[in-house]
C-alpha cells in the first residue's frame, strides 16, 4: 500500500516516504545506520525500564499471548481470533485482565507484553499505529493513580536521561534533539482538556475519547509529556474503577507525548469486584459470559490495584524523533499493509 500523506509530522525526505515499501524491504532497511540508531535507542529504553522498575521492588512477569479473554476497551480496533483446540482464543489486546490476576499474588509486577489490534486502515497516516506492538505494562497491588503516576514520572526522566548520555552518537544520527522533562510531569484534566480544545475550535463529544487529531494539537502545546487525568466512565473499559465521589469520571489517566507525537499510555486505578465489574461491564455494553475465568477470580477476591501500559514503540518514536513508528518496530506491522 502506498502512504498518501503523514497529517502530523511529515515524512522527512531520507525516511523511507513510502511505508508499504519500508515494511516489505524491512530485511534492507533494518541494515541502515538510522535503523541501528533506532533500535539501540530502543534497548536503552526498555534497560531503563528494567532498572527502575526491578530497583522499585518488581517482579518481571512473562506476559500472555493467547487467551480465551482480552481488553475489549481498545478504542474500536478489532481482535484476531484464533482456532485453540475446539475453543477460539483471541491474541492480546492488552494483558491488563492478567496483571490483575497477577497482583494476587505479586505486589508489584510488569511485563514487556505483545499486542495485537486490528486498526482501521485510515490509521496508518498517524504515525503511530501499529497492529502489532509492546507494552511495558505495570500493576501495583494496593495503588493509587497518583503512586502509578509518580512511578511514571520517573520512568520518563530516567529514560529520557540516560538516551541523553547514553545514546548520544544515536541521537546525533538522528539528528534528535531531546529535552529533559521535569521530575514531576504536568498534568491536567479531561475537562480542562476538552475546554482548551473547544476553544480552538474542535468539536468534540466530552463523553468520548479524544479524537487523534485533536490529540496531536492538544500535544503540539506542549513540550514536555504530560497527564490527562479523571476520564469520563463513558470514554473507557469496564476495568477502571468509578470515582467514588465522581460517579460520572473514573480513576483514569494518559500519558501523552508532546511535538504533537501524542498518547503514550492508559492506566488507572481498576474495578476489581465481581459487582463493580458486572455493572461496569452492563455500562459498557460487554457480555459478562465471555469472561469466566476472570469473574470466578473476581468473586474469590483480588487486591485492588493501579497500573498502565506505555507503547514502547510510541516511546522510542518520541526519544528518537521519528515521524512515522513503523520504523520503532524491527518487524513492523502497519495498519492496512500487508
Ligand atoms: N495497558 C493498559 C492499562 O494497564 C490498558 C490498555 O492498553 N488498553 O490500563
Amino acid at each position: 500500500m502506498v502512504m498518501e500523506s503523514i497529517p502530523h509530522r511529515q515524512l522527512s525526505s531520507e525516511v523511507a516516504v513510502d511505508v508499504g515499501r519500508g515494511v516489505r524491504f524491512r530485511y534492507r532497511s533494518i541494515r541502515s545506520a538510522r535503523a541501528r540508531a533506532i533500535l539501540t535507542i530502543q534497548h536503552e529504553i526498555s534497560r531503563v525500564f528494567r532498572k527502575v522498575l526491578d530497583s522499585e521492588g518488581f517482579l518481571e512477569v512473562l506476559a500472555p499471548i493467547i487467551g480465551p479473554v482480552t481488553d475489549p476497551g481498545i478504542r474500536g480496533a478489532g481482535t484476531i481470533e484464533v482456532p485453540f483446540y475446539g475453543e477460539t482464543y483471541v491474541l492480546m489486546t492488552s494483558m491488563i485482565l492478567y496483571k490483575q490476576m497477577t497482583v494476587a499474588s505479586f505486589p508489584r509486577v510488569y511485563s514487556f507484553s505483545p499486542n495485537l489490534r486490528l486498526e482501521a486502515s485510515a490509521s496508518s497516516t498517524t504515525g503511530r499505529h501499529l497492529v502489532e506492538f509492546y507494552q511495558l505494562d505495570l500493576e501495583v497491588a494496593h495503588g493509587t493513580c497518583e503512586d502509578v503516576m509518580t512511578l511514571g514520572d520517573t520512568l520518563m526522566f530516567e529514560v529520557i536521561r540516560t538516551v541523553r548520555q547514553k545514546c548520544k552518537e544515536q541521537l546525533a544520527t538522528l539528528g534528535r534533539t531531546l529535552h529533559l522533562p521535569p521530575r514531576t510531569l504536568p498534568q491536567l484534566t479531561f475537562s480542562e482538556a476538552i475546554e482548551l480544545l473547544l476553544n480552538d475550535g474542535f468539536t468534540l463529544d466530552p463523553a468520548e475519547e479524544i479524537p487523534w487529531e485533536a490529540e496531536c494539537h492538544l500535544s503540539n502545546q506542549f513540550s514536555t509529556p504530560f497527564w490527562i487525568t479523571n476520564y469520563p466512565a463513558t470514554s473507557r473499559g469496564f476495568y477502571y474503577l468509578r470515582d467514588a465521589d465522581h460517579p460520572e469520571l473514573v480513576r483514569s489517566m494518559d500519558l501523552v507525548l508532546p511535538e504533537g507525537y501524542g498518547e503514550l499510555s492508559s492506566g488507572g486505578e481498576r474495578e476489581y469486584t465481581n459487582k463493580g465489574v458486572l455493572q461496569r461491564m452492563h455500562e459498557t455494553g460487554e457480555e459478562p459470559q465471555k469472561y469466566g475465568w476472570y469473574l470466578d477470580m473476581l468473586e474469590e477476591g483480588i487486591p485492588p490495584s493501579a497500573g498502565f501500559g506505555i507503547g514502547l514503540e510510541r516511546l522510542t518514536r518520541y526519544v528518537a524523533g521519528v515521524p512515522h513508528i513503523w520504523e520503532c518496530s524491527p518487524f513492523p506491522k502497519v495498519p492496512g499493509v500487508s
